[in-house]
């Protein structure tokens, strides 16, 4: 292809996206917007198959029945998106063999936040409430994103992330309604995993090399510190009707801006959990390579059995 007609095919590209129209896998796009939503979505996909692992470590011991098929249901949940959003980078040209490489030699990235040990029932409140919270938050901006089959994986998504954060909600209403004790371990869910929430919007705007180019093309519809601030926003007064503190004593309502202003990240944390070295990253990788490779003898069963199934065609056919 000539440069000019690469340059007609950028100029009908952008048109479309600042009229707004959805961009289809089959559609012309700029290799680097390929690219980006390649690296996006897959590391959105990652996220929610290692994020199984610190809820599934509590199906066994969930306190009551209820709490156990609601949080199986979570869980089985974070899979589902997971399948969506790797079958949505998959329309962008790379496979799911590839991808799945990707996250098992350490190439690609997840969440941050899934680095975090689930050490109390309290946890699995918390991570519904503040972690649900977070993502739905980040997923409903992502509803609108200029690509059709990741935009349309977001409703079904957020749809159900809403039900992950009222469960989260509940759970930690009950504790917060219940004895001294059970109130005291609400707080501490709380103050280890406040920070590492924040932590999820990724690194501020300043710092963020992605954000500038991918609000450009509406893949981000929000910066990361505008989502970050909106859901402290919302997440404070959901606090103040538990009765429980937000760890952080520079928070504070400013009326001026109608915000709450928020004291600072620890960012040398934050990457240091990025680059592998957090309280679980190492355990999350060995879950989730265990899992693959005792997991080969379905993959090659499930081949030998499509294998078999094309053949009895063919052989029907001729
Ligand atoms: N953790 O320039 P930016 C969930 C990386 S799903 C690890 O700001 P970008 C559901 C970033 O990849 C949670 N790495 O990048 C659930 C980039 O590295 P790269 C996941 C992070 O992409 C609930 C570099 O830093 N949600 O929770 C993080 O424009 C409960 C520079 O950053 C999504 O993935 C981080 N927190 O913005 C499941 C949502 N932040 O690739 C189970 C979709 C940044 O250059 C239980 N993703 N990095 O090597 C997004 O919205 C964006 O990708 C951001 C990052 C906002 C995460």
């Amino acid at each position: 292809m000539s440069e000019k007609e690469v340059k007609n095919l950028e100029a009908i590209f952008e048109a479309r996206i600042a009229r707004d129209e959805k961009i289809e896998p089959k559609d012309w796009m700029p290799e680097k917007y390929r690219q980006t939503h390649i690296r996006q979505i897959s590391q959105h996909a990652h996220s929610e198959i290692v994020g199984m692992l610190p809820e599934g470590n509590w199906i066994t011991r969930a306190p009551s029945l209820r709490r156990k098929a609601a949080l199986l249901a979570k869980v089985q949940d974070e899979a589902g998106h997971g399948l969506y959003l790797y079958s949505a980078t998959e329309t962008l040209g790379i496979s799911r063999e590839e991808l799945f490489d990707q996250l098992h030699s350490g190439k690609a990235k997840y969440s941050s936040i899934f680095n975090y040990p689930s050490v109390t029932w309290a946890d699995i409140g918390a991570i519904g409430w503040l972690v649900d919270g977070a993502a739905i938050i980040n997923q409903v901006a992502l509803c609108t994103t200029s690509f059709g089959p990741y935009a349309r994986a977001m409703v079904r998504i957020c749809k159900e992330e809403s039900f992950h954060q009222r469960q989260g909600y509940e759970i930690m209403l009950t504790l917060c309604n219940g004895t001294p004790e059970q109130k005291a371990m609400a707080q501490d869910a709380l103050n280890r995993w406040w920070w590492p929430s924040l932590m999820m919007f990724g690194p501020r705007d300043a710092d963020s090399p992605h954000t500038e180019q991918s609000m450009k093309w509406k893949l981000k519809r929000k910066t990361n510190d505008e989502l970050r601030q909106q859901f402290v926003d919302q997440t404070v007064p959901q606090a103040d009707i538990l009765g429980i503190t937000v760890p952080d004593p520079d928070l504070k309502f400013n009326p001026e801006t109608g915000h709450y202003d928020f004291g600072e990240i620890d960012w040398d944390e934050f990457w240091q959990v990025v680059k592998g070295h957090g309280p679980c990253n190492k355990e999350r990788m060995e879950a989730r390579v265990g899992a693959w490779e005792r997991g080969s003898w379905v993959r090659e069963a499930a081949m030998a059995y499509a294998e078999k199934q094309a053949k009895k065609k063919v052989a029907k056919a001729s």
